[in-house]
């Protein structure tokens, strides 16, 4: 063998053995180059067949490979063995060589595709998105929407109270307290987020949950343009056939108040197992600002009326995506969430 090509017999060998994945190969290929049989004895063997004037560069280049092959092994050996002791810093050191791991694409949550939807609605009737805290105080949270100091909402059995008095809120209604105590109307926004309320979870309850409410506030805004609001939003959320009703109700917020229901989007109204064979699914509650909500945050409510509504977003996603349990929402089992992939 010319020595050129003992070069490239050099060259192969560590590459095979750099690639060696475990100390089995090691020995294989140790066999392969250094053993009896292996290709040093017989490069040894084939100088004495070459023409002398070649056998000095031949001879030089065989111990070349034979030094160049044991240090690869040593080598090689010392690093399957560290490997071995430190996994993690193995890992850490990349191949570029291998194929990449697919770790999937994220999707958006359930909860969060209505709150968007919703919002984008709004968005296209002039409301703009108001958010505020969690933890709220009871002014903002009861006494600044009317709500007497004896109604049943602010009792700890169905409230979560702090140690220090304050509350989560159990509805998102403070947000608008307090977007008018730092605004003057007009006033037109929308407040998604989550609430909370001592509930024991079943397929229909959760201890947190979340809402979308609207408030409008202007001069002579009256109950007729919260009914066209509400026919058009059910219109472009559930689609088109839908229709709305409204049925007198009471809340210490509003004056009047209705329940909001649309037409049942499963049956088109004919009444099945969704609706209850009523043709009615009640989806939202709202009424015109009570005037002493107004006094709270210094507005004339002889100069402003205005209307408020609250929706229960993940009533409207049951409905949407045909789910009949709430907690699946709140499990993050992978299984339910990759359904809601784009
Ligand atoms: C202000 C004044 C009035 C918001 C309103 C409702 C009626 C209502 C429920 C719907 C389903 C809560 O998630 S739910 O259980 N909401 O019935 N919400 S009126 O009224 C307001 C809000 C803010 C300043």
């Amino acid at each position: 063998m010319k020595a050129v090509e003992i070069e490239q017999r050099q060259a192969a060998a560590l590459e095979e053995i750099r690639a060696a994945a475990d100390e089995r190969s090691l020995d294989a290929l140790r066999a392969k180059y250094l053993g009896r049989k292996g290709l040093v004895p017989a490069l040894m063997k084939e100088l004495k067949a070459l023409p002398p004037e070649e056998r000095p560069l031949a001879g030089r280049k065989a111990n070349e490979l034979k030094v160049a092959v044991q240090q690869a092994l040593t080598e090689r050996r010392r690093e399957l063995a560290e490997a071995r002791a430190h996994p993690a810093a193995a890992a850490a050191s990349f191949d570029y060589s291998l194929p990449g791991v697919w770790r999937g694409t994220g999707s958006r949550h359930p909860i969060s595709s209505i709150i968007e939807r919703a919002v984008e609605i709004f968005h296209g009737l002039g409301f703009t998105v108001a958010e505020g805290p969690d933890i709220e105080t009871e002014y903002y949270n009861f006494d600044a929407l009317n709500t007497p100091p004896d109604h049943p909402s602010r009792d700890p059995q169905d409230t979560f109270y702090l140690s220090d008095g304050r509350l989560l809120r159990t509805q998102t209604s403070p947000v608008q307290i307090r977007y008018m105590e730092a605004h003057p109307p007009p006033v037109r926004i929308v407040a998604p987020g989550r609430c909370y309320r001592r509930d024991t979870p079943d397929a229909t309850h959760s201890a947190n949950f979340h809402q979308i409410e609207g408030l409008y506030v202007a001069r002579g805004v009256s109950m007729a343009d919260l009914k066209g609001t509400l026919a058009y939003f059910a219109r472009r959320m559930m689609g088109p056939g839908v229709r709305v009703r409204f049925r007198p109700h009471f809340f210490p917020f509003t004056e009047p108040s209705v329940e909001v229901d649309f037409s049942c989007h499963a049956c088109g109204g004919k009444g099945c197992r969704i609706c209850k064979h009523s043709g009615w699914i009640e989806i939202a509650g709202a009424g015109m600002v009570d005037p002493n909500v107004f006094a709270a945050v210094g507005y004339d409510p002889d100069e402003y009326s205005g209307y408020a509504f609250g929706m229960g977003i993940e009533r409207m996603a049951m409905i949407l995506y045909g789910i009949n349990d709430i907690r699946v929402f709140y499990e993050n089992d992978i299984r339910f969430l990759e359904q809601f992939a784009q």
